[in-house]
């Protein structure tokens, strides 16, 4: 079966059959290192998104009746694709997202690691058994799976967050429909070839290509039973409202932070400088968990300030492919302009800018990629006040402010409590009472310590609270959204109670 159109678009796969669809648009997936287009596809509409349903919806019983270590299957043949295009994937990442070139291998690991959890848990134990009042009966929870599950995943992880979502709700027993980001189709379509080569029965994985209109079309229709989101707060909220306001239906959503780093008195500030390093300017700061809020102790600030700011001026801006780069370009010309008016914002609320490398020097752009979209770290201090906006408000750059506090970790964490996001934090002391109360207090899904606040084992639960979110579309706990529980009781005795 031909995976393109004669003309070159790539196609939709649906029902276990590539297919152009229903519409006649086509877009194409950018470098946003080069401007170049990489390849073209289809555009998705909502009567392929229908198609896409309506496959999955059929696929179910069949699906669900398999025992979970038999779906589990499939997956393992996905965790050995992961791993044999290990190369070739983590470079096409690069390529289509701009992530730094272990980045971009990163990104497929973290998928092969979500696969392997979730193909491993279908021979773990499952449910539990609950003692009943009475002695003849036994009473458990058994899981089920829900149905239809919808997936609409962002850019910045285009391989390992659509397998957060998928690898768990299809090992218990769901089908699935999945949006891809359209900034990153080519990821998607050499996860569908994944799929397609596992032998995955019809129906049970469906892939359309296309935008928003096509990821609304899901999360409108009354088949899918629930939808798994990750992206911005705003098509976040929108969807927990839409679909989570509805009976029987769930929304797991996770939307992005205004993360910080607290540094002690007590911390060890090679520790704190690598951690903010990391976490403000990797992945050109695009990651839900990038923090762009240094909140640092009066006795260690300008010791920490001197030296961040001299890492911030030398880190190296690039071409992903080299090994070389440390940051590569953002995602597209929007997202420049979004990152541009929040340092705007913030020099308009009355930042001492420190590092302004927003527009690279024309040496720092490699040759032939000034089409790239290209911009650098902006570092700047300012005095704590509540309502700031450039404080509250999410980038999503390598734009970081540095705050600092007096006092005892009380204050510092009662600063980094004060967003309407909670999603990740760190905290970098050798004070384990610092440690834990920041632990304890700070209103945020993942909390590190003396580590860069900048990703997650998959094995662990990953979502945030507040406006970062409102479930867990990932990893461990990924399982209460996409299965009902059932309280089962039998008696085991002829008498009738
Ligand atoms: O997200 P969108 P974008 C944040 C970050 C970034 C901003 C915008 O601040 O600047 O979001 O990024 C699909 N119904 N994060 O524009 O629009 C869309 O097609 C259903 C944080 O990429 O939310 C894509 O597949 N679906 C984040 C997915 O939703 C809709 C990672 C995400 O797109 C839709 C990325 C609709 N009405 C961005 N509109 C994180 N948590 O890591 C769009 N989509």
């Amino acid at each position: 079966m031909s995976r393109s159109t004669t003309s070159g678009a790539n196609l939709h796969y649906i029902n276990g059959d590539w297919t152009s669809g229903t519409g006649s648009e086509t877009f194409e997936s950018e470098s946003p290192a080069t401007g170049e287009s990489l390849a073209t596809f289809q555009r998705g509409t909502e009567a392929d998104v229908d198609a896409a349903l309506e496959a999955a919806d059929e696929a179910f019983d069949e699906w669900r009746d398999l025992s979970a270590i038999d779906r589990a299957e499939y997956l393992w043949e996905i965790y050995h694709e992961l791993r044999d295009r290990h190369e070739e994937l983590g470079e096409i990442v690069s390529k289509e997202c701009g992530k730094e070139i272990s980045e971009g291998k990163a990104d497929v690991t973290e998928a092969w690691h979500m696969v392997e959890w979730a193909a491993g848990n279908a021979r773990h134990p499952h449910g539990d058994v609950v003692p009943s009042e009475i002695p003849s009966k036994d009473a458990y929870m058994r899981r089920k799976p829900r149905g239809v599950i919808g997936c609409i995943t962002p850019w910045n992880f285009p391989v390992a967050i659509p397998f957060w979502h998928m690898a768990i709700a299809l090992v218990e027993g769901n089908t699935v429909v999945w949006k891809p980001a359209e900034q990153t189709p080519w990821c998607a379509q050499i996860i569908a070839e994944m799929f397609e080569d596992a032998g995955i029965p019809d129906g049970v994985f469906n892939m359309v290509q296309g935008f928003g209109d096509a990821g609304a079309a899901i999360t409108d229709d009354e088949r899918v039973d629930t939808v798994l989101f990750t992206g911005s707060a705003e098509v976040g909220h929108e969807i927990a409202g839409k679909v989570g306001g509805e009976p029987g239906k769930l929304a797991a959503c996770e939307m992005g932070g205004k993360n910080g780093i607290v540094v002690t008195e007590e911390a060890d500030l090679d520790i704190a400088v690598h951690a903010a390093v990391m976490s403000s300017f990797k992945t050109t700061g695009q990651r839900c968990v990038s923090s762009e809020r240094l909140i640092i102790h009066e006795a260690v600030y300008d010791e920490f300030k001197e030296r961040f700011v001299d890492v911030a001026q030398d880190v190296a801006i690039g071409d992903p492919l080299e090994e070389e780069t440390f940051m590569g370009p953002a995602i597209e010309a929007d997202h420049v302009e979004k990152i541009r008016r929040h340092n705007e914002l913030a020099r308009e609320e009355g930042a001492n800018v420190l590092v302004d490398r927003f527009e690279p020097a024309a040496e720092e752009i490699p040759d032939g990629h000034t089409e790239g979209h290209w911009v650098g770290p902006f570092v700047y201090e300012i005095d704590y006040e509540p309502n700031l906006r450039c404080l509250r408000e999410e980038c999503f750059g390598p734009h970081v402010a540095l705050l600092e506090y007096s006092g005892d970790i009380e204050d510092a964490v009662e600063i980094h409590n004060d967003t309407p996001y909670g999603l990740a934090g760190a905290v970098i002391s050798e004070d384990y009472r610092q440690i834990n109360y920041f632990r304890d207090h700070a209103d945020i899904g993942l909390a590190y310590a003396n580590l860069p606040c900048i990703g997650a084992e998959v094995q662990l639960p990953f979502g945030g609270v507040k406006k970062s979110g409102n479930g867990y579309p990932s990893a461990r706990e990924a399982i209460e959204a996409v299965t009902e529980r059932t309280a089962w009781t039998m008696n085991n005795s002829k008498e009738i109670e």
